[in-house]
Formats: structure tokens, C-alpha cells, sequence
């Protein structure tokens, strides 16, 4: 092959210098460069090979980064990012000083808009594009979507403002492989999937045409309804322009020179002002590497593998994984209770409800990328007297909060809320932190609100959840347990109540969730040293143990609190907020997040960084006591 082009693309710019006749070689470049650095290093291996084609033609074409390009989610955008001067950043993609594994402003200016959650990105660029015409500048803007992304309900509260605003230089393409991390749902799914070959479409027209000629006059009206009637059936198109876009496609998104000729023909048109256009490619993910073309969800997000075969690196046997625990609990008690359902929104996998599919597949709803409607769903089942378990991550409940608010708290309604991923989250970075929960979840009304010290208790909260009558939340964190044996009985916690998992009366250290564990690991450290500290698991955000922490608190020369979540408005804050209203006056320090964003990086390291490990909880206590390590 020669020198590779890929070494001298130091920019979009060289990619625009470059003869339109290399542009496959350089696709096929980038494609081996991917699989070759995402095996070594993990990644979002899958999507970003469907979509190198369409990056290549679009920098190509379009002026970038003057030119706006959104990626939604961004997960789709290693060749965008090869090709933006971030191949080496690969190396170290997810960890700490390294690239991330979605879009940030801060990343490179062909990043005009962070990103890593879904549906985003046609928002965001027609704001873009609005600007532009605000400022009198003749600038576009190109928003890449996926299938998945487009489940979202905010891509088509987009289209229709787009379209309605008749926005002359916005671009939507649309990058269709039928997808999401899984097969994607819905019935817009099928309806832009009902791919028919050119000549079947133009038969189909020529026999209509014929029976059409064939009709007497006063027919003509009905006849063209009926012709128009075909159109529809046989356009995935229609849709698009009836929201009053112009719609290109559907066009096969791995010949990069079909799309350099329709993205020139688009810059064309937006320049007639035909916008606002939608391009329809369809792609295939995992493309071109044969071990993801095959099993794209395997390949979706991965860690590293040995490219010849494609086989993973075998992971390590140990604790099971928190939402493993969460999953078959909820097998077990969905065996006890018919009313128990689960939701999803497109995370069957990343929840493990895909267990809970194989076993109750018609009490399983995958809603797509479509968290407000996922809650109001389930408000809704819960409203007719089904008990629906909505999984849903942390940051991802975040996007259903009105949902949250009106439709499931305030009418007092029966859904529990699954919060996978509540804490850090490593190499998925700042958008994906579960941050926030307790914070923005502690102030609703009749919401109960839990979080286990290990997967033994979430076995437990899981049931409680369900059972109570009410909305209940539980929150737990990413990844393998610590191992602790299973109780061989699920049992419920009473709501409400802390547990005291060790006496002392120098301090206490009162701990949610993840960090019960560090914190008795801290009070043993002490203890060696001579200082007694109890340990209160807390397990409850809302309702708070007024009495024990009261009490324990009274009797305590210093008060800590730990937990993994953002310091402001979190459990740190509710307990303060109790100790404000029992007039307590002697120490406290809240330990938690503070107010940074939290990039991607290791969570240990991070923990530690933030001094909610066991050592920074055991100096945190010596400190208010005023003693020297
Ligand atoms: C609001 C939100 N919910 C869930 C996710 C998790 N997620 C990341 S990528 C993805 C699938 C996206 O599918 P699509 O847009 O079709 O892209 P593809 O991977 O198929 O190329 C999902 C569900 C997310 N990023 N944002």
C-alpha cells in the first residue's frame, strides 16, 4: 500500500486536499487504525466503524469547523477524532489526561458541542444554525444522528422546530443500521428500515401509473390520493417532509464516493436554500471487521481484544456485578408477583434486564432512547395497578425529572426507579457521572430513596422498593460487588431506618451506600489508634433515621459524613439539615464530591483524589478531633 494517507491527515483540512479517489483507501485506513487502537485500548468500537464513510464525506465537503458538525452521543466519532489530529490521544482514550470517549468543547474545536447522551445533537445544531443567521454569516451546520438517537422524543421536538423555522442551513444526517446498542425499537424503526430495492419502487410506480391511466375521469381525485398513498407506503421520506425537510436518501453509507456526490449535491441545495435536509444513509455497524460486523452489540462498547480473532481478554472471575444481583432479584421477585414489570430505556444490556427479558419477555418493555417517556410509562402501569421497575442510570434519569416530579411523585404512584451507575463511573467521563441523584431526588414528596452498602443489601432495598407502596428509588454503583455472602432470604429493611454496624463515642461516620464499607474500614484504622468511632449505614437518603443519627450524633464528639455524589444537596447536606433542626452544634464534615466536573479517569483515584477512601475518611474524623495521625 505505500506510505499510509492517514500519517499525513493532520486535519480536516487535509482531508479536503486530498484527490476524491483516495477516499476509500483512506476509509479503509482509519477503519484498521480503529480496530487496531480500540483492541488495545477499549472503546466504542461498533458504531464508530459504521460511521467512517459518512466522517470522511462530511469533512470532506463541509467547510469544518467553521462548518458546524454535531455528533450525537459522540460515541460514533473516532474517525472524526483521527481525523481532527487525536490519533495518539487513543492510547490513553477514558483514562485520566487522556482523550475522552465521547465530545467535550475543551477536546478540539472541531468539537463545537459536548456530548455523550442521546438525542442532543439536531437541538443543538439548529441553535447553531440560528446563530449563524443571527450573526449574518453564512455558516451550516450538520448534525450526525444514529437510528437510536432518533427514538429519542427531543430529536423530533427538534425536526419540527427545524422545519417549522424552515432552517435553510441545517443538515440532519441520518446514520441508520437498525441499531442501538442492541436492535433498535419501535415502530419508526421498521418504518425507515422498509428498504426496497430502486427498480421494485419504480415497478411498483410504473403498474400504479398504468392502473392509474386506466381509471375513468371522475376517478382522477382518488387516484391521485392513491398514488400519493404509494408514495408514503414506499418513502421512508414522507415522514421528513411532512415535518418540511427536504429528504436525501436512502443512500448506502459505506460508499464514501456516493456520499461525497450527495453531500456535494446537499451543500448545493442548501445553497438554493432547500434546507432544512435530511440525508438517510444506511450503514451497517461494526463495517468492515468481520467479528463485529457479525455480533455489532458485542462489539458496541468493548474492552480490549486480539483483533485476528476478535476474542476478548477473559475477564477475571469475582464478585458479580451489581446489576446482576439488581436483575435476578428482580426474576425472583417477579416469580412472587405478576404485577412486577421491567422498563428499559435501550439499556437492556448495560441493566442486565435482558435476564429478566429471557425470562418474562411480555413483562419486558424496551422503550428506546426514551427516559421521560420510560417514567411516565410506568406512572402510568402504576396507575392501574402494576408494580413497573423503571432501570434507568443515574445520569441517564436525569433527562425524566418532570417525569419524575408530575407524573410519578406528587401522584403518589407505585414505580421504583433502578439507578444503576449512581457514583463515579470511570473511563465514560463527566457526562456519564451519577452525580446528581440524591440532590435532585431528595427533595420530592412521598418518594422513599435507598442506597446498600454491598450487593447483599440491594437484594433487600430491591424488595422494599417494590413493596412499598410508593414511588422508592435505589441507587448503586457501577461494576463488581465486594464479594460479601448472600443472604439465602430477600427480606425488606424497614423504611426509614439506619444500621448501626459499629459503636464508638469519639465520632460518628455516618455513610451511604458505597462508602459503609471504607467507612468501617476507617473506624478499625482509628480504632487501632485509640479513637472509638461508630459507623451508621445509613441506608436512607428520604426518609433520614432522625432518631439514631440524632442520638448517636449527641453522644459523638465530631460528626462525618461520606458518600459518593456531589456534595451540594447530597445525603451529606440532608443530614446537616437534620442536625440544623435538633440544634446540634459540635463538628461536622460532609465528605463528597465537590463542585468540579469529574472527568473520565480511574474511581479509585478519584476517590482517593477526593478523600472518600478509607483514608480519607479516617483522617477527616482525626482532623475534627484534633488528633495527629
Ligand atoms: C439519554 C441516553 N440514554 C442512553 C444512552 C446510552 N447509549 C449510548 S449509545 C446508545 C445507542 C445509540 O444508537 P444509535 O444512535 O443508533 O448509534 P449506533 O451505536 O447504532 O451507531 C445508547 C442507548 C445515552 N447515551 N443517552
Amino acid at each position: 500500500m505505500g506510505e499510509r494517507l492517514l500519517d499525513g491527515i493532520q486535519s480536516p483540512e487535509d482531508v479536503r486536499r486530498l484527490p476524491r479517489e483516495q477516499a476509500p483507501r483512506l476509509c479503509e485506513e482509519i477503519r484498521a487504525e480503529i480496530v487496531e487502537r480500540v483492541s488495545r485500548s477499549g472503546g466504542h468500537l461498533a458504531s464508530s466503524l459504521g460511521a467512517v464513510e459518512l466522517l470522511v464525506a462530511i469533512h470532506s465537503v463541509f467547510d469544518t469547523p467553521r462548518d458546524r458538525l454535531v455528533l450525537d452521543v459522540g460515541h460514533q466519532g473516532y474517525a472524526h477524532k483521527m481525523l481532527t489530529g487525536r490519533r495518539e490521544g487513543f492510547d490513553r482514550i477514558g483514562k485520566e489526561g487522556g482523550i475522552g470517549k465521547f465530545l467535550r468543547r475543551s477536546e478540539s474545536p472541531y468539537d463545537p458541542f459536548g456530548a455523550g447522551h442521546a438525542g442532543t445533537s439536531i437541538s443543538a445544531a439548529l441553535g447553531m444554525a440560528r446563530a449563524f443567521q443571527h450573526h449574518g454569516e453564512d455558516r451550516r451546520a450538520i448534525a450526525l444522528i444514529g437510528d437510536g438517537g432518533m427514538t429519542a422524543g427531543m430529536a423530533f421536538e427538534a425536526l419540527n422546530h427545524a422545519g417549522h423555522l424552515k432552517q435553510s442551513n441545517l443538515v440532519v444526517v441520518l446514520n441508520d443500521n437498525e441499531m442501538s446498542i442492541s436492535p433498535n425499537v419501535g415502530a419508526l424503526s421498521s418504518y425507515l428500515s422498509r428498504k426496497l430495492s430502486a427498480p421494485m419502487v419504480r415497478r411498483m410506480k410504473g403498474w400504479a401509473k398504468e392502473f392509474l391511466g386506466s381509471l375513468p375521469g371522475d376517478m382522477i381525485h382518488w387516484a391521485q390520493k392513491a398514488e400519493e398513498s404509494l408514495k408514503v407506503f414506499f418513502s421512508p421520506g414522507l415522514l421528513f417532509e411532512a415535518l418540511n425537510f427536504k429528504y436525501v436518501g436512502p443512500i448506502q453509507g459505506h460508499r464514501v464516493e456516493v456520499l461525497l456526490e450527495t453531500f456535494e449535491n446537499v451543500k448545493a441545495m442548501l445553497a438554493n436554500g432547500d434546507g432544512p435536509i435530511l440525508v438517510h444513509a444506511i450503514t451497517a455497524k461494526g463495517y468492515g471487521y468481520g467479528p463485529a460486523q457479525q455480533d455489532p452489540f458485542k462489539y458496541h462498547g468493548v474492552g480490549a481484544f486480539d483483533v485476528d480473532s476478535g476474542a476478548f481478554r477473559p475477564s477475571k472471575p469475582g464478585p458479580p456485578k451489581y446489576q446482576n444481583v439488581f436483575a435476578d432479584t428482580l426474576i425472583r421477585l417477579a416469580r412472587e408477583d405478576e404485577r412486577i414489570v421491567a422498563i428499559t430505556a435501550a439499556m437492556a444490556d448495560g441493566t442486565s434486564l435482558d435476564r429478566f427479558q429471557r425470562v418474562f419477555p411480555s413483562r419486558f418493555y424496551d422503550v428506546g432512547i426514551a427516559e421521560q417517556h420510560a417514567v411516565t410509562f410506568a406512572a402510568g402501569l402504576a396507575s392501574e395497578g402494576m408494580k413497573p421497575v423503571a432501570a434507568i442510570y443515574s445520569t441517564f434519569l436525569q433527562r425524566a425529572y418532570d417525569q419524575v416530579v408530575h407524573d410519578v411523585c406528587v401522584q403518589n404512584l407505585d414505580v421504583t426507579f433502578a439507578m444503576d451507575r449512581a457514583g463515579l463511573v470511570g473511563a465514560d467521563g463527566a457526562t456519564h457521572q451519577g452525580m446528581y441523584d440524591i440532590a435532585y431526588l431528595r427533595t420530592l414528596p412521598n418518594l422513599v430513596l435507598m442506597a446498600p452498602k454491598d450487593e447483599n443489601e440491594l437484594q433487600h432495598m430491591l424488595k422494599t422498593a417494590v413493596e412499598y407502596p410508593g414511588p422508592a428509588a435505589v441507587r448503586y454503583p457501577r461494576g463488581a460487588g465486594l464479594g460479601v455472602p448472600f443472604d439465602p432470604e430477600v427480606k425488606t429493611v424497614p423504611i426509614g431506618e439506619a444500621e448501626l454496624l459499629r459503636d464508638g463515642g469519639d465520632a460518628l461516620i455516618v455513610a451511604y451506600g458505597t462508602r459503609v464499607h471504607p467507612a468501617l474500614e476507617a473506624a478499625a484504622e482509628l480504632a487501632a489508634e485509640g479513637i472509638s468511632a461508630a459507623v451508621l449505614n445509613a441506608r436512607f437518603a428520604k426518609p433520614l433515621d432522625r432518631e439514631r443519627i440524632g442520638g448517636l450524633a449527641r453522644r459523638c464528639r465530631a460528626v462525618v459524613t461520606v458518600e459518593e455524589h456531589a456534595g451540594m444537596g447530597g445525603f451529606g447536606s440532608a443530614v446537616l439539615e437534620l442536625l440544623g433542626e435538633l440544634g446540634h452544634t459540635g463538628p461536622v464534615r460532609c465528605l463528597a464530591v465537590p463542585d468540579v466536573l469529574v472527568e473520565h479517569g480511574d474511581p479509585d483515584q478519584q476517590q482517593h483524589g477526593f478523600g472518600l477512601d478509607t483514608e480519607g475518611i479516617a483522617r477527616a474524623v482525626r482532623e475534627l478531633l484534633g488528633k495527629a495521625p
